[in-house]
């Protein structure tokens, strides 16, 4: 088996769940408290993608501007954009998150994912593929999506 590693950064609007998502991923966890991603450091899971084992390295964005910091976007393989289910504003901001990644990065694997299914949704699917997107939906609440939505972008960047 071999091992590669890849990096994967996480954007999106405040408070639409990056860092929740990436710890239900990495540690299988969910805090309802709420804490603003102070420092980007990476979150580091393992996974195995047929004859390959990989290990992500999860940037999940520090601070909420779309003037994006090198150490992040840098040797990006792939990005997750996350938007809310329960504030469209955040669905809005998709195109925007993305052309700030594409200015950096050019065109990598991305993949959307509309967070907090277990609310009642202000919108849903249709409304995000207004704008191009084929979104999943997820809860980092309870795990809905997760764990197949990150397989899924480690699989397009092997
Ligand atoms: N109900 C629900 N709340 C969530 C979910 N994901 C995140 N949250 C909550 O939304 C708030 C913002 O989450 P956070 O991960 O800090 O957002 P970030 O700013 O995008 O990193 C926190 O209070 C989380 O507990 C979810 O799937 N369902
Ligand atoms: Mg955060």
């Amino acid at each position: 088996m071999t091992h590669i590693e890849r990096k994967i950064v996480i954007l999106g609007d405040s408070a639409v769940g990056k860092t929740a998502l990436a710890r239900r991923f990495v540690d299988d966890e969910f805090h309802e408290n709420y804490r603003p991603t102070a420092a980007a450091k990476p979150w580091k899971k393992t996974v195995e993608q047929g004859e390959e084992e990989i290990t992500l390295a999860i940037w999940d964005i520090a601070g909420h501007t779309l003037q994006l910091h090198p150490a992040f976007y840098s040797g990006a393989h792939g990005a997750i954009l996350v938007c809310d289910l329960t504030n469209k504003s955040s669905a809005d901001s998709l195109t925007q998150w993305h052309n700030a990644l594409m200015n950096k990065m050019g065109r990598i694997p991305v993949i959307v994912l509309a967070n907090k299914s277990d609310l009642n949704p202000e919108y849903d699917l249709d409304y995000i593929k207004k704008y191009g997107y084929d979104a999943v939906e997820v809860s980092a609440r309870t795990g809905e999506g997760v764990k197949e939505a990150f397989e899924e972008i480690a699989k397009s960047i092997i």
